[in-house]
């Protein structure tokens, strides 16, 4: 996420190490870099220089405290102003009501039909009951595509593909909701290449009749400045509560979630990293500035680990790794669990210094293919006793999987390397999951 706007920021700052404390002089400089990066970033060039020259005023202001070097001190006045830029503390979504509605606007392609699926699946871990529904009448393709997306979640989908009217789907999907006890209904309407008069009236009325607790107006994050145009034009007619910017896993420079906030003054509540349905979090200001600066994300990632571990998990693997046992069976069961986490290369890149040691490594679930045909060749007495893969076993395992005895003989030592290293982190959990892509290059 935005590597080119976190590389210049740190080449920006790292001009100032070596520099006994911080002067006008000195700074002038890596304000300059700071600014520039950010227009590059495709921020606005006034917010730019709003952002710049308010830490410029701090870092001045800021009586030169012994132990933290010029670096450090910019390191955090940086974080501090781009957290402030991106609203400060996380904006909170408001589910009210019974049904609780959650209205999603934007144009065509924006990520709304994917993100009402996942939104949905947030919700169902936090217990929630939901009901999708699909209001996008003009393309009879995204009701379908809505269904299939509730299917694969165990999530019902509310469609009527006869009828016309969004509202009159939407009013019967709510009295559905009510009937049936459904306490969070997903409303998914259709959007257009452009901003279109009709499209805007056919949600704001849609706002007017549902009173959504939550109208969402999602956003592609590489469109960049003209996604901080739409939103201003959305929220002038629809007076929206909040931004979920997705595609942040593509190539979008950044200046789309530094900027909105500032620009149409509604906050972002959530952010969409890849394709699969567990690609979405919260938007936390602080954890995103920290991630911008390189110092990566690790709450978030321990948040996404947490959804797919249980404490019953944790403890049974504590309890064989202590003991010992972990064995690769367990390796298989871990890298369904990493796979589960979502976009494999935006996990690793919470994880602080780790994603630019990564770079040239394709991070995806290939990845981990060629471990699991492999350690699937094997008997269960092999995954359970590693030890006993002689010679002869490992030629028929690589027969087996369509490998060769080269990778066979790979995926032991670097079985051999992640058991080891486990036992030294067990009691961190999660340390492990965040050294086995280190592990998987050392051993290439
Ligand atoms: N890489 C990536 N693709 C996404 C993301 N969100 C949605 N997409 C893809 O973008 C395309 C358009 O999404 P869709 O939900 O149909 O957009 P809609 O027209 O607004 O309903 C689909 O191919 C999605 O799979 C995301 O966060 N990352
Ligand atoms: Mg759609």
């Amino acid at each position: 996420m935005f590597e080119s706007l976190s590389k210049n920021l740190e080449k920006a700052i790292k001009s100032l190490k070596g520099q006994g404390r911080i002067t006008e002089i000195n700074i002038a400089s890596t304000i300059k870099e700071i600014r520039r990066s950010l227009v590059q970033a495709d921020v606005h060039y006034k917010v730019a220089k709003q952002v710049t020259d308010a830490i410029k005023q701090q870092a001045i202001g800021t009586n030169v405290i012994t132990s933290v070097s010029p670096g450090q001190l910019f390191t955090k006045l940086v974080q501090d102003a781009l957290t402030d830029l991106m609203g400060g503390l996380q904006a909170e979504v408001r589910l009210t009501g019974h049904p609780a509605i959650i209205l999603l606007a934007g144009l065509q392609g924006a990520g709304k039909t994917t993100l009402a699926a996942k939104l949905a699946h947030y919700y169902q871990k936090k217990n929630k009951i939901p009901l999708l529904v699909a209001c996008d009448v003009y393309r009879p393709a995204a009701a379908d595509q809505l269904a299939k997306l509730g299917a694969g979640l165990s999530i019902s989908v509310y469609t009527e593909p006869e009828e016309k009217n969004p509202h009159t789907i939407a009013k019967n999907a709510i009295q559905e909701a009510k009937n049936k006890g459904i306490d969070l209904v997903i409303i998914d309407t259709a959007g257009r290449l452009s901003i279109d008069e009709k499209m805007m009236q056919e949600i704001c009325m849609l706002k007017q009749a549902l009173k959504p607790a939550e109208t969402l107006f999602v956003v592609d994050a590489m469109a960049g400045q003209d996604a901080v145009t739409t939103a201003q034009a959305f929220n002038e007619q629809l007076n929206f509560d909040g931004v979920v910017l997705t595609k942040l896993d593509g190539d979008a420079r950044g200046g789309a979630a530094l900027s909105i906030r500032s620009v149409v003054a509604k906050p972002i509540k959530f952010i969409s990293t890849g394709e699969k349905m567990q690609d979405l979090d919260l938007f936390h200001p602080d954890r995103m500035a920290s991630r911008i600066l390189g110092m990566g994300d690790v709450i978030s990632f321990v948040e996404r680990a947490e959804q797919v571990y249980n404490v019953e998990q944790q403890r049974k693997l504590h309890q064989k790794i202590k003991s010992n046992q972990f064995n690769l069976e367990d390796l298989a069961k871990q890298i369904e669990q990493i796979k589960k986490m979502g976009n494999l290369k935006e996990m690793v890149s919470m994880l602080p210094g780790l994603g630019n040691a990564l770079q040239d490594i394709p991070l995806n679930d290939d990845l981990f293919k060629n471990c699991q045909v492999i350690i699937a060749s094997m008997t269960p007495k092999e995954r359970r006793n590693p030890d006993i893969i002689d010679r002869s076993r490992r030629e028929r395992i690589a027969q087996g999987s369509g490998k060769t005895t080269q990778e066979v003989n790979q995926l032991l030592k670097q079985f051999d390397m992640i058991a080891k290293m486990m036992k030294k982190v067990h009691k961190d959990g999660f340390n492990m999951l965040a050294n086995i892509p280190r592990l998987l290059k050392k051993t290439r």
